[in-house]
């Protein structure tokens, strides 16, 4: 867009008709920006998310609970996938995108900067971080941009399932002997604020925390369709009633129904904490961007091979045409 009126008028009337914006149309050059920053971040989430509970395919409990991670981490690929070529139609490659992750110039999602200590860990991560995922994403998929919707209608329908195999492995747990109980209680105690941060930081500044500076842009723009604190007031209402389900208790004293505001009350994240992990400090950031680092460098002769046979196969074609 060259900054004219009258294409911008257009794209206005687009996002206030509620339409999509398509990548041939005319955007604004902080739209295409804002949107490339938020499919990146969320492209890097989710192949980062694969490291976590990739450390226990190699220890998953019983041959049907290693089938089971193994596909789901796979999806997670599949995901990253489908976001990379969503902002490759914005113009940027995914060669850049990668680049970025690997120089920390670009975010992934704080969550995946916590360890998985015990197998519970996995069932909390499909059962809470799929859950705040989809809480999150189920929005996306009425974003304005066209590619980054309809790619989040997909992932919205892997996550549900990946929830509900969280859900189910964390209930078997709850069921068996005590120990097994505790570990889920364990699993639980530590990874309810660190999902609750993942929705970011609070609409309004308090208590001196910082508070998400992108929100009103994107909502106006039809990026986003809650605030940050909405999404995660949704999600608490919706999980509180599955802990009771499993027979967990959420590690928060204060966590109750409010009879007039008709949520549940409860005690947000540490605000310090999430930005010293965004920012790099957390348990695992280290660990998560050398891995990937080193995977990328590792995978080199695969991507190679791949082209050379696309190369070859191109010249096939064009020798049999
Ligand atoms: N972690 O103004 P704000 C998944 C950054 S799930 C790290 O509120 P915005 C998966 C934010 O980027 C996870 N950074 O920003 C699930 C911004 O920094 P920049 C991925 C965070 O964009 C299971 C600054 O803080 N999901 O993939 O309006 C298995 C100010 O924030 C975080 C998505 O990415 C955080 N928690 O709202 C495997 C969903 N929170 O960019 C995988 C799409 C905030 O100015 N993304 N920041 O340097 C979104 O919905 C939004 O981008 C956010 C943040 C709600 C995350």
């Amino acid at each position: 867009m060259d900054g004219s009126d009258e294409q911008e008028a257009a794209f206005y009337a687009i996002i206030d008709a509620d339409g999509r914006i398509e990548p041939r149309d005319d955007m604004p050059e902080a739209y295409r920006r804002s949107l490339v920053r938020q499919i990146a971040q969320h492209a890097h989430s989710e192949i980062i998310g694969m490291q976590p509970e990739g450390n226990w395919i190699s220890r998953a409990p019983s041959l049907r609970r290693k089938a089971i991670l193994l596909a789901k981490v796979q999806d997670e690929a599949g995901h990253g996938l489908y976001l990379y070529a969503a902002a490759e139609t914005l113009g940027v490659s995914r060669d850049e995108l990668l680049d970025k992750l690997h120089t920390r110039r670009q975010k992934y999602s704080s969550i995946f900067n916590y360890p998985t200590l015990t197998w519970a860990d996995v069932g909390a991560i499909g059962w809470l971080v799929d859950g705040a995922a989809i809480t999150n994403q189920i929005p996306l998929t009425r974003c304005s941009y066209g590619p980054y919707a309809r790619a989040m209608v997909r992932i919205c329908k892997e996550e549900s399932f990946h929830q509900r195999q969280g859900f189910e492995a964390l209930l078997a747990l709850t069921r068996g002997t005590p120990e097994q109980k505790a570990m889920a209680q364990d699993a639980l105690n530590r990874w309810w604020y660190p999902s609750l941060a993942m929705f970011g930081p609070p609409d309004t500044e308090g208590g001196g925390a910082k508070r998400s500076t992108h929100t009103e842009q994107s909502m106006r723009w039809g990026i986003k369709r809650f605030s940050n604190d909405e999404l995660r007031q949704r999600f608490v209402d919706m999980t509180v009633p599955q802990a009771d389900v499993l027979g967990l208790r959420m590690p928060d004293p204060d966590l109750r129904w409010n009879d007039e505001r008709g949520h549940y009350d409860f005690t947000p994240p540490d605000w310090d904490e999430l930005f010293a992990v965004i920012n790099g400090d957390g348990p695992c950031n280290a660990q998560r961007i050398e891995h990937r680092v080193s995977a990328h460098h590792e995978g080199q002769w695969v991507r190679d091979a791949a082209s050379a046979y696309a190369a070859k196969r191109q010249r096939h074609l064009e020798g049999v045409a």
